[in-house]
């Protein structure tokens, strides 16, 4: 077994250090902070990232820039025990104590450092991009990882490259590892699941200036006339650009359309808009009276959920192949509800790595966060039985079909705005709907999400998929007390895992009512860590 190369880690540590006021966590979506404080993360996530890959023999592991994030071998997210490991590196004080740590690292976990590493790695549009991916290089260098650069793409299209390079050649083989790969494969499958359909009204997409705005102007020239896209906030090079104002995030809280659409969105329009790295999808339009219409991620899960469960049935695979859902507290009792009626509901603790694994367990699971982020899995055996179903009539034979080009139509590695939309255009196109009849499904329960800034949100504990209080103690049974008292009522309390704030969620027959109880919870939950009532910062999302 080879040694670790010690002085190389240790030239090229020097060179990235650790500023000493901060400290980093890799929580539910990689480390996030600011771009300016990551460049000795960025230098130890290529570290790690190399001896990931040389604990797994070598697979491909990817890297994103943005949030600082690792994708495991199968295009799933960091497995999370690498978590901690994650945090620990990227916290220790100088290089003496990063070395240790690497040494501990390779002791605990029994890499081979002798065994090759490879990483692919890609970065967003953001101006600390350049700067960042350079620090990133320097840790594969200082452990000889055989790193790929993907360039700049989206989060997503990072997932499914890693995927398709470890299934290479087999007979798991995901695409071609490439962007053109990513784009064919998913427009390929796009065009033969809306042959003879009617052509689609254009659809408006607004790009939130990220770098999906790049992703998306590929794909619309592989669609070509299949599905016309225009593409509204693709300015991915202007300073503060992203995000702002626009994009799927903004939409879903201010619950209105970004302002640069005012003028293009016409009543009965679609709309959809992508977050700044393109893996969350909000759909809406405007009523006949102009008024905004949301369709965000569980009227998409209720949406896609229906149209697989009914092809299963139509394929001959009922009571073969089990279809199941996967939310979280955050959905609408609405939307809850209907899917409930017609299928397996679960329900999991925030973040996808959750909904993602919880999914898993069913044959084809169907995972959205309220927030737009999800997609469907399909299991391998559900593949199997796909590939060897004998159909006994062409309308059986036609659902099959189907249900095989969904398979390559969506992106089973993550939540993937780009193909998550296209398969929201298939649904559409097949049942000739409108956003007013898709809307029509259920009727969400009026709501509202509140933050709470408080001194310690660590005292704030979950049960239940996060929808019961375990800490402080006695809250929870004044909450429930509270909630009993409105019709529908509904509300839970959780710390957020991205945020120094603890968040309520509530909701409640009629608007009024779930603003008031949203509001309620959230003064529970200020006095409780002794705050001064007149200054009670209460924001709102
Ligand atoms: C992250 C998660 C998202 C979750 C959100 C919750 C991923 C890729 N992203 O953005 O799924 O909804 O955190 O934020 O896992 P919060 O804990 O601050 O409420």
């Amino acid at each position: 077994m080879s040694a670790l190369p010690v002085s190389s880690i240790r030239a090229l540590a020097d060179l990235h250090p650790k500023p000493s006021n901060l400290k980093f966590q890799y929580g539910t979506a990689g480390f996030r902070t600011l771009g300016s404080t990551l460049e000795s993360v960025m230098f130890r996530v290529g570290v790690l990232a190399g001896l990931r890959s040389k604990k797994l023999d070598g697979k491909t592991i990817g890297v994103m820039d943005n949030g600082v994030k690792l994708v495991d071998p199968r295009g799933e997210m960091l497995e999370a025990s690498w978590e901690g490991h994650a945090t620990v590196l990227a916290n220790a004080a100088d290089t003496d104590a990063f070395i240790e740590a690497v040494e501990n690292l390779v002791k605990t976990m029994k890499i081979d450092v002798s065994k090759p590493s490879r990483v692919v790695y890609a970065r967003d549009t953001r101006p600390s991009g350049p700067q960042l991916i350079a620090s990133l290089e320097d840790g594969f260098q200082a452990i000889n990882v055989e790193a790929r650069n993907a360039g700049v793409t989206t989060t997503p299209i990072l997932h499914y490259l890693v995927r398709a390079i470890n299934t290479k050649g087999t007979k798991d083989a995901y695409g071609e590892d490439s962007e053109e790969g990513y784009m064919n494969k998913l427009s390929s499958a796009f065009k033969k699941l809306i042959a003879g359909k009617p052509a689609s009204p254009p659809l408006i997409v607004d790009c939130a200036n990220g770098v999906g705005a790049q992703a998306a102007a590929e794909l619309s020239a592989y669609l070509g006339e299949t599905l016309p896209l225009i593409l509204h906030n693709t300015a991915t090079t202007a300073p503060g650009a992203l995000n702002n104002a626009c994009g799927a995030d903004f939409v879903k809280t201010q619950q209105k359309p970004p302002p640069s659409l005012a003028s293009h969105l016409k009543p009965g329009q679609r709309a959809c808009s992508l977050d700044g790295d393109a893996d969350r999808l909000m759909y809406y339009y405007l009523d006949e009276r102009s008024q905004f219409r949301m369709l965000d991620g569980d009227k998409i899960a209720a949406l896609v959920a229906a149209f697989i469960g009914d092809l299963v049935k139509a394929a001959g695979l009922d009571g073969q192949v089990r279809v199941g859902i996967v939310q979280t507290a955050y959905a609408n009792g609405g939307s809850t509800k209907y899917l409930s009626e017609r299928l397996p509901v679960r329900c999991v603790s925030t973040g996808v790595k959750h909904l993602h694994h919880a999914a898993e367990h069913y044959d084809i699971g169907v995972y959205f966060e309220a927030n737009g982020h999800g997609t469907v899995l399909f299991s391998p055996e559900t593949l199997k039985k796909f590939a060897e179903h004998q159909p006994s009539t062409p309308a059986q034979s036609t659902a099959v079909n189907h249900l095989v080009n969904l398979t390559q139509l969506i992106n089973q590695t993550v939540g993937d705005a780009l193909s998550d939309m296209l398969f929201v255009e298939v649904v559409l196109a097949h049942k000739s709907y409108s956003g007013f009849e898709w809307d029509s499904l259920y009727v969400d329960l009026p709501n509202r999400l509140v933050k709470v800034v408080v001194a310690d949100r660590n005292i704030f504990k979950t049960t239940d998929a996060e929808r019961r209080l375990v800490s402080p103690p006695g809250l929870q049974a004044r909450i429930d007390e509270l909630v009993g008292k409105y019709d529908s009522g509904r509300a839970f309390v959780r710390p957020s895992g991205t945020e120094d704030v603890v968040r309520v969620y509530a909701e409640a027959r009629g608007k009024a009512q779930a603003d008031e109880l949203a509001f309620r919870v959230a003064g529970m939950v200020y006095d409780e860590t002794g705050g001064d009532l007149a200054q009670r910062p209460v924001e709102f999302l």
